[in-house]
């Protein structure tokens, strides 16, 4: 038995029925880690998400940005643009399926048993990985019961962009969301920064790549994540970062969990 993690998906089916066969994949036997994003931009996010769906508990998914964004277009809090890969999966017979897995889905996994812990963009660097779970759980109780299409409607924007536990409504529900799904730079004060995306060594003035923030109550667990395609693959332990930009031509990337071995294995996607 054999359990992987595997990088940002969206929508290229193919690449990952190609890592599947690479690391010879037993749906039977052994266990997949997803980082989030499993959808939008690429070419086939239906044919992701029944691969996703068909491996019933051998899979563990975490929500990414473009996951959420589909939630939020389908809810009709974002416009649907007519030729968008997202219009597609929306007309698809298997939409409500689709939407309700997602919805499903939590911020964070996190086990102790093989010391791994996985998230979309990160953990926030003030947080420690118990605090974490609970701020993720809270977002994720309010996605499945009756007033997720009004949190869909309060996710987005910028702020606030420091966290202070004593933040209530949807501004502590936007930061969490916001740290788990879009984080990439931070001050060492915990401001969070989301208007640069390049390379981790074109920061703006003033900040870093959050795993640059030494976070001494993370613990020794190794924290996998995606989201941040201009880095591409980071094995800096314990930060194991898997965005290798499979949707725009690069790589979709594996790595090896448990038993622990940190080998990566990619397949190319051009
Ligand atoms: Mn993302």
């Amino acid at each position: 038995m054999a359990t992987w993690a595997i990088g940002d998906i969206q929508g290229c089916r193919i690449a990952l029925e190609r890592l599947l066969d690479r690391i010879r994949f037993d749906p039977s036997a052994d266990h997949l880690w997803l980082v989030g994003d499993l959808v939008n931009r690429g070419p086939d996010s239906a044919g992701v998400l029944d691969l996703v769906i068909s491996l019933g508990e051998r899979v563990r998914t975490v929500l990414g940005n473009h996951d959420l964004h589909l939630l939020a277009t389908a809810a009709g809090i974002r416009p649907l643009k007519k030729r968008s890969v997202l219009a597609t999966l929306l007309a698809h017979p298997s939409r409500e399926k689709y939407l309700n897995f997602l919805l499903k889905q939590p911020l964070i996994v996190d086990d102790p048993e093989i010391d791994v812990v996985m998230c979309h963009a990160g953990i926030y660097p003030f947080w420690s990985a118990a605090e974490a779970a609970r701020y993720a759980s809270e977002v994720a109780g309010i996605l499945r019961g009756g007033e997720s299409t009004a949190f869909l409607a309060h996710m987005y924007g910028n702020t606030p962009a420091r966290w202070d536990p004593a933040l209530d409504g949807w501004p502590r529900l936007r930061f969490i969301i916001n740290a788990f799904t879009r984080m990439r730079y931070c001050s060492p004060a915990g401001e969070l920064e989301f208007d640069a995306k390049g390379r981790a060594d074109l920061a703006p003035a003033g900040f870093l790549p959050w795993f640059d923030i030494p976070n001494p109550r993370l613990g020794r667990r190794r924290l996998i994540f995606g989201h941040w395609s201009d880095i591409g693959l980071i094995c800096r332990p314990p930060f194991i970062g898997l965005d290798g930009g499979c949707v725009w031509g690069r790589q979709l990337a594996a790595v090896h969990l448990e038993p622990a071995r940190v080998n990566i294995v990619t397949v190319d996607c051009g």
